[in-house]
């Protein structure tokens, strides 16, 4: 499999995800502006929407949006508990977390990366990020991970987001939870090993 990634996007949570499992792939760097991957093949032929993550199998087929991606890869590996089973409660509370990341953080996010945005525009989000971040520093009170005992696929995407907030300076310094829970996702060997790999660390 190849993984079509940028440093420090989005893209980052399925290659947590990807070395979380122990499953062989390659990773592809991509320039979404000029559409194109390391190796100068053209990446919108691969995926249309032009965007990371991508997910490529050896048969040419293509798995876009990283919240599919994380969990076909961590149904590839269930021993590794990064998802819960199907039918199971956890399962489906770990996608409403990542229905929650994207929606509500991820994509609130992306315009404040963006270029003619207007600011007062960028300050709004900025402080609706913020509220929703004391919501999730409320819920990860008492926890290890986002879902209580074990690390899923949930908290490899909420890190890669939270990284954005703390890169944007976004007041969240004084959630206590959050920041501990920050800290030991870093903490795992996978996610060190991803951000060196991303060139990151
Ligand atoms: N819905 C997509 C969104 C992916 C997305 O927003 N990717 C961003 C990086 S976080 C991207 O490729 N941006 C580059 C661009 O827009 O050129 C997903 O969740 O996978």
């Amino acid at each position: 499999m190849k993984l079509f990634f940028m440093p420090g996007a989005c893209s980052l949570s399925p290659h947590i995800v990807m070395l979380e499992t122990g499953l062989d792939f390659t990773l592809v760097k991509v320039d979404t502006a000029a559409g194109l991957t390391e190796q100068n093949e053209n990446y919108r032929q691969l995926n249309p929407k032009g965007k990371v993550p991508a997910l490529q199998f050896d048969d040419g087929n293509v798995l876009t949006e990283g919240v599919a991606i994380v969990q076909y890869l961590a149904d590839l590996k269930p021993d590794r508990q990064l998802l819960a089973p199907t039918g199971s409660l956890a399962r489906y509370q770990t996608l409403a977390w990542l229905n929650y990341i994207s929606a509500e953080l991820h994509k609130s996010f992306s315009p404040l990366f963006g270029e003619g945005v207007p600011d007062d525009y960028k300050t709004l989000l900025q402080q609706q990020l913020v509220e929703k971040f004391a919501w999730v520093d409320s819920e990860l009170k008492d926890k290890q991970w986002l879902l209580g005992l074990h690390f899923t696929v949930a908290d490899a995407y909420l890190f890669t987001v939270t990284r954005w907030a703390k890169s944007l300076k976004l007041e969240i310094g004084d959630f206590a939870s959050l920041a501990s829970w920050f800290q030991r996702v870093a903490a795992r060997p996978h996610v060190a090993a991803a951000l060196a790999a991303e060139g990151l660390s």
